[in-house]
């Protein structure tokens, strides 16, 4: 399975094709709008979300309710879109014209000058329009088709806040997906951790206040993965690796670990290794997941876990030092519309992302054409590797 996105984030729509899911999944479209809205959620988002309603329409690959097996396609229009229409036009416009809303002073941290650079870009708007978090909303809705197969297949994920801008929250206990989804969709600043969300928002606003923008760290936990996806017989086809790339492809993201993580480096083995058991109802299991259900690039069944950093958003309004491209001159940079945090939105989108890498992973293991073959072989296999 694969999928490429298309757009601008002021441009008329976002587009998505995903291609090489199997017939006969079911499709909702309120299932895949309600994904779209969780995005779109969050405290700390900025104005332009007081625009956009973001929801799907399906021009291709599913009929009376279910996948065809042939290429879907979903559209997101941009609402913003009627105010920017000469802006973003198709068309040629005069020179008067593209000096409106022309970008000649690049932000740092965003693509902005090295965009230009590369592309020879003369208006930095041609940069910023694609390289915004806009294209991460059909993203969340290839993860909302995948998501609902992967939940036919009892896969369940979750994604939940651990920091925002370096207030903690503090987990004593190992919560289950289903847990962490109900808290975290109860909570403006998907933080499981009720006691901390006030100090969350605090920070967010008086941030806000500031002029500046903070990040976050993010977890997201997958459950009942089979064991076995990915391999080790080759570098690129190893789990762990393209869950990673995959979390860093979103905007601002800034790196990865599972399990523990980086704190390995300050650990024994004999703390890090997670002791292999065997039962007859459960089959093969760990006594504990410190690798966060990997080993060899592969699933070993136990949940995966994966945290992830976003960095503030380099759209700011406290001004950071930059230079104009037409004169060279140094100046201040400002913005008229920007979030100040957007982690419990990004958070919808690391979840995204590690469903996606799933399905996809799925799909190479298992068949891919039906369905419903698909759901009898991942039964049978469950079964066959109890017993191994
Ligand atoms: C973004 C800037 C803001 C964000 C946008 C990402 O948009 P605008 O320039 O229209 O104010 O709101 O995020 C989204 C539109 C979204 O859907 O998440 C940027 O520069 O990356």
């Amino acid at each position: 399975m694969r999928f490429l996105t298309a757009g601008e984030s002021h441009g008329k729509e976002l587009t998505t094709i995903i291609d090489g899911l199997p017939a006969g999944i079911p499709i909702d479209v309120n299932e895949i709008n309600s994904e779209l809205k969780r995005r779109q959620g969050g405290h700390g988002r900025g104005g332009r979300m007081k625009i956009e309603t973001d929801t799907v329409e399906i021009t291709s690959g599913v009929r009376h309710g279910k996948t065809l097996g042939s290429p879907i396609t979903l559209i997101v229009k941009n609402d913003d879109f009627k105010n920017w229409q000469t802006v973003m036009g198709i068309e040629e416009v005069s020179d008067r014209e593209k000096k409106k809303r022309r970008v000649s002073k690049p932000r740092p941290g965003h693509a902005d000058l090295v965009g230009g650079i590369k592309y020879e870009h003369d208006d930095l708007r041609n940069v910023l329009e694609r390289s915004s978090a806009r294209e991460t909303t059909v993203r969340v809705a290839v993860a909302a088709v995948c998501k609902r197969m992967l939940a036919e297949l009892e896969i369940d994920i979750a994604g939940h806040v651990l920091e925002i801008g370096g207030v903690k929250a503090e987990i004593t206990e190992t919560l289950t997906v289903k847990e962490i989804r109900k808290r975290a969709e109860e909570s403006s600043v998907r933080c499981v951790d009720s006691k901390i969300e006030a100090a969350m928002k605090e920070k967010i606003d008086e941030t806000k206040k500031a002029g500046n923008t903070i990040g976050g760290i993010i977890e997201v936990v997958a459950e009942n993965v089979p064991v076995g996806l990915g391999s080790y017989t080759q570098w690129d086809a190893k789990l762990d690796g393209k869950i990673a790339q995959a979390i860093l492809s979103i905007n601002a993201f800034k790196g990865v670990e599972f399990g523990v993580g980086f704190k390995a480096s300050a650990l024994y083995g004999s703390e890090v290794m997670d002791e292999i058991v065997w039962s007859k109802e459960k089959g093969y299991y760990r006594m504990s997941n410190h690798l966060g259900g990997f080993e060899g690039g592969m699933t070993t069944g136990m949940p995966i876990v994966v945290r992830s950093v976003m960095k503030p958003i380099p759209t700011l309004y406290k001004p950071l030092m930059s230079v104009d491209i037409d004169t060279k001159e140094p100046f201040k940079a400002s913005v008229e519309r920007s979030d100040s945090s957007a982690v419990p939105a990004a958070c919808v989108i690391a979840e995204a992302m590690v469903t996606i890498e799933l399905a996809k992973a799925v799909l190479d293991k298992f068949e891919s054409d039906s369905f419903e073959q698909l759901k009898k072989e991942i039964k049978m296999y469950r079964n066959r590797v109890r017993e191994f």
